[in-house]
């Protein structure tokens, strides 16, 4: 099952496309026109299937999933897109007959950037799942204006600049202006009687917003199914009629056009970390209510009994960033569908599931009731009643704990606390790997997790192969579809089969060359991006995520201080080469990145070690480049500290690429090693129960550590010396301090960095001998190619289909297919 693809028509359609929307020829026509004229041609074919999939799900009325998430990282389209219509080979070749290569045109779009890390990417593999197992989903979120800013480095410092992404315009997207709804804020509620006596309650004195959205295709594997992702921007209500308005409404009239300009002007760029601006409060009701609407909607075009709407949706929430969605749904089926309490909370606590993604404390989300009652008077009214209810309920299964009643309310000090209201309300709560579910379970939510233990539910993370073998490592993809035909495209597990080949020295070979050539397509990209020469020859142990303390890219950069510090006492040091590649975005002000780069700077000068050591920081670490740095990676840097990272998915992508994982027991490295084995990975450092000891202890003395260990102290004195800074040899003494001295009620070494230093410097050592032996790390290496299939995303859906969603796969025909 395939598209049909006619080369000459497609040539025809590029050529018509640049006629008519830039009034060129393709030899008149520069590279981003290209890109356009090219990315309409690719739209063109999704066109009948997206129509298809959307009248098939209309007569079939289907049960759909939406995922409501604050962040889509979707990266670029083009390339995706003609992969999974099975066409890039074609379209390739085609272009190519044009004179056109279509690497160029692929680097002219722009990264989607509508997300942070981890949370965001993970939204788009499963959209890409969803779509390609043919399940009936939404994927609904903010159509930033702004990005995810873009990373300079300038003088060593990270400098952050404007993501203009939609500054030529996204040639995939399509405005639906005719689904446009009001979203309201602030004023007050006004309470009467109907006619029938009952309560009304209406919103008044509001500002609002009107809601816009723009569907973009999710183009399913092969399979005709074409998903959407709504985005939602936001127009004013009134900008046309300002005149229309007397002199009393001019004022609420410009403050509404503010409010609709700045509501989706930015992603927050923050990771793991909750800032608290009510410009995020904002967003979060926008897109929510927005959503919420359009879905309840869709609904009634073919349902008639809005008491079962939950029998055709579900709304899964990413993190609690969409978590008013519990109370919207409430809002809506009371005060607009006429719902009572009791029915309107059958139907929103069989629609609500909540995915937790962490269990740093920062990352919490509280509201201070000041604030959301204010933004949001009528949906704090019904927070209220949720958590009076439930904070009865609390009171006849714990009489007299008031203990439980602190730790589980949903409003409590002042604050609401979007957890607690997920999970109240929420008939599904899963944590990201196994041992995060765990965390969360014994820990965390344990008391959530005691009252309602049919709720939780784990459900590990996994990563699209379409994107990051497919599309990312064409050689590999190549290579392996070679040895065992293509059904790992649609169904990762076949991928073991690839274990007859790995004592094979003739595969063995072939592999390690495909690393090379991958290794040297990054070492060009480094060269022409960041002016460093590396060599391919070289280990490319990679560390690339987002910037956070308790990812410890601080342990990585002092360990390769300490490295230095070896090569230059001993340089007949009996080493491989080696070249620690960093890529990180970080949130403003965190200076770790300054240090990667000056110690860059020094190493990659000093002609006493003869090259056998480089360090490059890649700037503006994104979707679009991750992929080209996956593929060329020998080792994959995973170094949280235990039972911080709560699963991780760069390690599944490094890994899928044939990288060995030097990591901690942390997040979904568990599994990873589980399924690689231990010979094939490095495992070092605490378990998370020890760290956890450690915490509820109050810690440990790094001081200890210090003192007895030269090589630390070292490197350490080297932060305040100058070493790394001449002319200011104060510039790291903030991360000397944090890491040996209490501060308030900072603990020195908040993430056992030098606790677990000895621990990673022998993981190193370790790793560096299995290097030494070739056939040995060829054959690790494809073994872990060979143990990736259960990270696949289709695994991950699969799962929330079965335990939590409740989907039919549905089947789309299109009448082109050959
Ligand atoms: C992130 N969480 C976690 O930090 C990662 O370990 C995980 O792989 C991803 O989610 C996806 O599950 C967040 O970004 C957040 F928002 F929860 F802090």
């Amino acid at each position: 099952m395939g598209v049909k693809f006619d080369k000459d028509e497609f040539k025809k359609s590029v050529a018509d496309n640049l006629k008519v929307l830039y009034r060129k020829t393709v030899d008149e026509a520069d590279k981003q026109q290209i890109f356009q004229a090219v990315s309409y041609s690719v739209k063109d074919i999704i066109m009948d299937r997206w129509l298809a999939t959307q009248k098939t799900y209309e007569k079939e009325d289907v049960r759909t999933v939406v995922y409501m998430s604050m962040e889509f990282l979707m990266g670029r389209a083009l390339g995706n897109n003609m992969i999974n219509l099975t066409v890039y080979k074609d379209i390739k070749e085609a272009l190519d007959e044009m004179g056109l290569d279509l690497n160029v045109i692929e680097d002219q779009e722009p990264d989607a950037a509508l997300g942070n890390g981890g949370l965001g990417r993970l939204a788009a593999c499963f959209l890409d799942s969803l779509a390609t197992l043919g399940y009936p989903a939404y994927g609904c979120g903010i159509r930033y204006r702004y990005g995810m800013f873009k990373q300079q480095i300038k003088d060593g410092y990270q400098i952050e600049v404007p993501d203009n992404w939609l500054k030529d315009g996204n040639p995939f997207e399509i405005k639906r202006p005719e689904y446009s709804y009001e979203v309201k804020f602030g004023g007050y509620v006004r309470c009467y009687k109907d006619e029938d006596g009952r309560d009304k309650f209406v919103q008044e004195d509001y500002r609002s917003v009107i809601a816009v959205p723009y569907d973009m295709p999710v183009v399913g594997y092969g399979n005709n199914v074409v998903n959407t992702l709504i985005i939602w921007d936001a127009e004013p209500v009134n900008t046309f009629n300002l005149e229309s308005f007397n002199k009393g409404d001019y004022h609420k009239a410009i403050e509404q056009e503010n409010l609709a300009k700045n509501i989706v002007e930015v992603l927050y760029p923050n990771d793991n970390h909750y800032a608290g601006k009510e410009l995020r409060l904002k967003q979060q009701y926008f897109f929510v209510s927005a959503s919420i609407q359009r879905a309840i909607a869709k609904y009634k075009k073919t349902n008639s009994d809005i008491r079962k709407f939950h029998e055709k949706y579900v709304f899964q929430l990413n993190d609690t960033h969409p978590t008013v969605t519990v109370a919207e749904l409430m809002r809506i089926l009371m005060d607009e569908e006429g719902l009572n309490w009791e029915e309107a909370w059958e139907v929103t606590t069989h629609c609500c599931a909540y995915t937790n993604h962490t269990i740093m404390a920062e990352a919490l989300e509280k509201w201070p009731i000041e604030l959301f009652s204010r933004l949001l008077p009528r949906v704090y009214q019904i927070v209220e009643e949720i958590n009076r209810r439930f904070v009865e309920e609390l009171k006849v299964k714990y009489p007299g704990n008031q203990d439980k009643i602190r730790k589980m309310a949903v409003i409590y000090d002042g604050q609401v606390k979007m957890a607690n209201l997920a999970i109240v309300a929420g008939f599904s709560v899963n944590g990201v790997a196994k041992l995060h579910t765990e965390i969360l379970e014994k820990q965390e939510l344990k008391d959530f997790y005691e009252m309602f233990p049919e709720k939780f539910n784990n459900k590990t993370n996994g990563i699209t192969q379409r994107r990051f073998l497919l599309h990312g490592n064409p050689l590999l993809a190549d290579w392996i579809t070679g040895k065992i035909g293509d059904d790992w495209i649609t169904d990762l597990s076949h991928l073991s089969r690839l274990k007859v080949y790995v004592d094979d020295e003739k595969c063995q070979r072939e592999f390690m060359q495909i690393k090379y050539q991958n290794k040297l397509r990054l070492a060009k990209y480094i060269k022409e991006n960041n002016g460093v020469e590396v060599d391919p020859r070289s280990v490319f142990d990679v560390q690339v995520k987002r910037l956070h303390e308790y990812k410890r890219q601080l342990l990585n950069i002092l360990h390769v201080m300490y490295l230095y510090n070896q090569l230059k006492a001993n340089p007949d040091l009996d080493i491989p080469a080696q070249t620690f590649i960093f890529g990180a975005k970080a949130a403003a002000g965190y200076k770790i990145a300054k240090l990667i780069n000056n110690v860059a700077d020094v190493i990659n000068n000093d002609p006493a070690i003869k090259g056998r050591l480089k360090v490059v920081f890649i700037e503006n670490y994104r979707v679009s480049n991750a992929e080209i740095i996956f593929a060329a990676a020998d080792v994959s840097e995973q170094i949280s500290t235990a039972s911080k990272e709560a699963s991780g998915t760069g390690n599944m992508k490094f890994m899928l690429n044939g990288a060995l994982t030097l990591g901690t027991m942390d997040g979904a490295n568990v599994e990873i090693v589980q399924e690689v084995g231990e010979d094939n990975a490095v495992i070092f450092g605490l378990t998370s129960d020890e760290v956890i000891r450690y915490e509820n202890e109050g810690g440990y003395d790094p001081m200890e550590i210090f003192n007895n260990d030269q090589d630390v102290r070292t490197v350490l004195m080297q932060l305040i010396n100058g070493e790394y800074c001449r002319e200011n040899p104060e510039m790291f003494r903030d991360i000397y301090n944090s890491l040996l001295h209490n501060d308030g009620g900072r603990r020195a070494d908040t993430y056992f960095i030098l606790k677990d230093f000895r621990a990673y410097a022998d993981a190193h050592r370790k790793m560096l001998d299995k290097y030494k032996d070739e056939k040995g790390w060829a054959k690790s290496a494809m073994l872990n190619v060979a143990c990736a299939g259960k990270f696949s995303s289709d695994r991950t859906i699969e799962e929330y289909v079965r335990d939590i969603w409740k989907l039919d796969k549905v089947k789309v025909e299109v009448s082109d297919e050959d």
